[in-house]
C-alpha cells in the first residue's frame, strides 16, 4: 500500500507514567510528537503487523484528529484490521472488552482520564496488550527506549475515515470497522450481573442517579441503566460527552462531583448515586447521606461477591494497590482467599487476573474491577453495587455500617498537593527515603513506628521487580501513612499523602475521617515537612 516515510527527531519526554503518556494538548499537537510515539509502538509491538488493533478514546479534544493519524500509520505499518468505536468513542473498560472479544493484538486508548480536556487541557495515549490490559512496564519501557532513537515514521497516503458511519471501510490494505462503542460492553455486563434483580429493585422505586460528568460513560450508562434496566430517563446526568467535559475535571470525587453529592443529601435524597471519570474506568459510590470510600467499596464487594451471578461460587482472591486501605485484606482473611498488595496502576493486576489468582481488585483512587476485562471499570462497579443492593435489600448506609461492625472500619483519606515544584517534591521524597532506616521503633505523637520502607514489588507470576513505588510508614496499631508522587500529572509534581487507621469498635466508627485521622495527619507533616518544603499550608484535594 502506498505510504510515505518521513524523517523525524526524538523527543526525550515520552516515557509513559502510571497509565500511558499524558501531556498537555499543546505538547501532543506540536511537530511529530504523537507520530513519534505511535511509530514507536508499531516498531516494538510486532504482533500488530498482520493483526487486529482496537482504537478509541474518551472523546476529548484532539481525539478525532489523533485517531485519523493512528489509522493512517497503522495501515502503513501493516496492521490488517482496526476496530474503532463510532465517533472515536470507547471507554477504557469497553476498549479492554473489545480487545479481548475480537482477539486483537492490542489497542491504543486515547485519554487523559480524569484530567481536564479542551485545547488547554490534557491529552493521553496508552497501549494495551492482547489480554486487554495496560501494557506492563517492560513493554512501556521498550516503547520509551524506541522513542529516544526514532528516526522516521510511516503514514499511508489515504483519506480520513468517516468515524461516524457504522460499517467496514478500507485505509489502503487495512480493513477499518467502525463499531457500536456500547454494544459489546453492554452484552458482557449481562453475562455477569443479575439484570432481572436490578430491574426489580429499580421498579420497586429505588432511586438512583449516575453522573457521567460529560465524559465517555454517558452513552454506556444511558443504554444500560435507562434502556436495559428501566431506570427512569433523567437518571443519567451530564450524559452528553463533550470535548472539554463542560470545562470541569471529569474526576468522580467529593470535590469535582459536587452536584451529584448534593443529590444524596436532604429530604429528597436519592437512594444511590454514582459517577465515573473521563474514560469511564473510575467510579464513586454514594448512598443516601453516605460516601463509600473506594477502599471500603472493594472490601464490601469482595465480601458480597456471591450475590453476583458470575461469582456465585466465590472469588479466588483479591488485590489492592499498596496505598489502598487494608479493608479488603480483612475480608480476604475471613474468606480464606489470597490477597495481594501491588504498586499503584492497573497494569500490576494483569498477571494476577490472567493467572486466575484474583477475581476482584481495586485502588483507593476510585478504581474497582474484576476479571471480566483487564482495566478498572466504573460501570461494572455501579452494577456490582446495584446487584448487591438488590440481593441484600438494605440501604447503602446499612450495608456499610454492617460491614464495619463485622470487619472493623479502616478510616481512610488521601491528601493531594497538586502542581508543586518538581524539585521540591523530589527533595521531600529523598529526605524521607534517607530517614527510613532510622524510623522503626521511634514514637511520634504517642504512636510507635513499626516499619518504614520504599515499597518494592515482585510480581508473583513473572518475577518482574518494580522498585520505589512509594514510602510506607507503618505503626504498631496497623495505621499507615504512605507518601508518593503522582505519575499522571502534566504540570509540576503532585504529592499524595495516604492516611489510614483501624477502628474495631463499632461505637467509635462514626467519626469524620479527617477527625479520626488528625494524629496521623500531624505525624505526616512532622515526618515530611510538607509545609516548609512545598510552601503549601493545606492540600488542594482531600478525598
Ligand atoms: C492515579 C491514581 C492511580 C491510577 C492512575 C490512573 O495515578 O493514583 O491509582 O491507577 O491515576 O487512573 P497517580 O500516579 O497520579 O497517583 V486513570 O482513571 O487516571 O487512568
Ligand atoms: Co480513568
Amino acid at each position: 500500500m502506498p505510504f510515505t516515510t518521513y524523517s523525524t527527531r526524538p523527543y526525550d519526554d515520552q516515557r509513559p507514567g502510571t497509565s500511558g503518556l499524558r501531556k498537555r494538548v499543546e505538547v501532543f499537537r506540536q511537530g511529530n510528537y504523537l507520530k513519534n510515539f505511535v511509530q514507536s509502538v508499531f516498531d516494538t509491538q510486532t504482533k500488530l503487523v498482520g493483526g487486529t488493533l482496537v482504537v478509541g478514546g474518551d472523546g476529548r479534544f484532539y481525539n478525532r484528529d489523533a485517531i485519523q493519524v493512528i489509522l493512517k500509520m497503522a495501515a502503513a505499518n501493516g496492521v490488517a484490521r482496526t476496530l474503532v468505536g463510532r465517533g472515536g468513542i470507547l471507554s477504557t473498560p469497553a476498549a479492554s472488552c473489545v480487545i479481548r472479544k475480537y482477539a486483537a493484538a492490542g489497542g491504543l486508548i486515547l485519554s487523559a482520564s480524569h484530567n481536564p480536556g479542551g485545547p488547554d487541557g490534557d491529552f493521553g495515549i496508552k497501549f494495551n496488550t492482547a489480554n486487554g490490559g495496560p501494557a506492563p512496564e517492560k513493554v512501556t519501557e521498550a516503547i520509551y527506549q524506541r522513542t529516544l532513537e526514532i528516526a522516521d515514521f510511516r503514514v499511508a497516503n489515504a483519506d480520513d475515515v468517516d468515524l461516524d458511519l457504522d460499517g467496514t471501510t478500507q485505509v489502503g490494505d487495512m480493513q477499518v470497522d467502525i463499531i457500536d462503542p456500547v454494544e459489546d460492553y453492554a452484552e458482557l455486563m449481562t453475562t455477569i450481573f443479575d439484570f432481572d434483580a436490578i430491574r426489580g429493585l429499580l421498579a420497586d422505586g429505588f432511586r438512583i442517579r449516575f453522573d457521567a460528568m460529560h465524559a465517555v460513560t454517558g452513552p454506556y450508562a444511558t443504554q444500560i441503566l435507562e434502556q436495559m434496566l428501566g431506570a427512569p430517563s433523567g437518571t443519567v446526568i451530564n450524559g452528553m460527552p463533550l470535548e472539554d467535559f463542560g470545562g470541569h475535571h471529569p474526576d468522580p470525587n467529593l470535590v469535582h462531583a459536587r452536584e451529584l453529592v448534593d443529590m444524596t443529601r436532604g429530604k429528597d435524597a436519592v437512594d444511590f448515586a454514582a459517577a465515573s471519570d473521563g474514560d469511564g474506568d473510575r467510579n464513586m459510590i454514594l448512598g443516601r447521606d453516605i460516601f463509600v470510600t473506594p477502599s471500603d467499596s472493594l472490601a464490601i464487594l469482595a465480601a458480597n461477591a456471591r450475590l453476583i451471578p458470575a461469582h456465585k461460587d466465590g472469588i479466588a482472591g483479591v488485590a489492592r494497590s499498596m496505598p489502598t486501605s487494608q479493608a479488603a485484606d480483612r475480608v480476604a482473611d475471613a474468606l480464606g482467599i489470597e490477597c495481594f498488595e501491588t504498586p499503584t496502576g492497573w497494569k500490576f493486576f494483569g498477571n494476577l487476573l490472567d493467572a486466575g489468582r484474583i477475581a476482584f481488585c481495586g485502588e483507593e483512587s476510585f478504581g474497582t474491577g474484576s476479571d471480566h476485562v483487564r482495566e478498572k471499570d466504573g460501570l461494572w462497579a455501579v452494577l456490582a453495587w446495584l446487584n448487591v443492593l438488590a440481593g441484600r435489600k438494605q440501604s447503602v448506609a446499612d450495608i456499610v455500617t454492617d460491614h464495619w461492625a463485622r470487619y472493623g472500619r479502616n478510616y481512610y483519606s488521601r491528601h493531594d498537593y497538586e502542581g508543586i515544584d518538581s524539585d521540591a517534591a523530589n527533595r521531600l521524597m529523598d529526605a524521607l527515603r534517607e530517614r527510613l532506616e532510622t524510623l522503626p521503633g521511634n514514637a511520634i505523637a504517642g504512636m510507635t513506628i513499626a516499619f518504614a520502607d520504599d515499597f518494592a514489588y515482585t510480581d508473583p507470576i513473572d518475577g518482574s521487580v518494580s522498585e520505589h513505588q512509594g514510602v510506607r510508614i507503618g505503626f504498631d496499631d496497623g495505621s499507615r501513612i504512605v507518601f508518593r508522587l503522582s505519575g499522571t500529572g502534566t504540570v509540576g509534581a503532585t504529592l499524595r499523602v495516604y492516611l489510614e487507621s483501624y477502628e474495631p469498635n463499632p461505637a467509635n466508627q462514626g467519626l469524620d475521617p479527617q477527625t479520626a485521622l488528625t494524629t496521623l495527619i500531624s505525624i505526616a507533616e512532622q515526618l515530611a515537612n510538607i509545609r516548609a518544603i512545598t510552601g503549601r499550608d493545606t492540600p488542594d484535594v482531600i478525598t
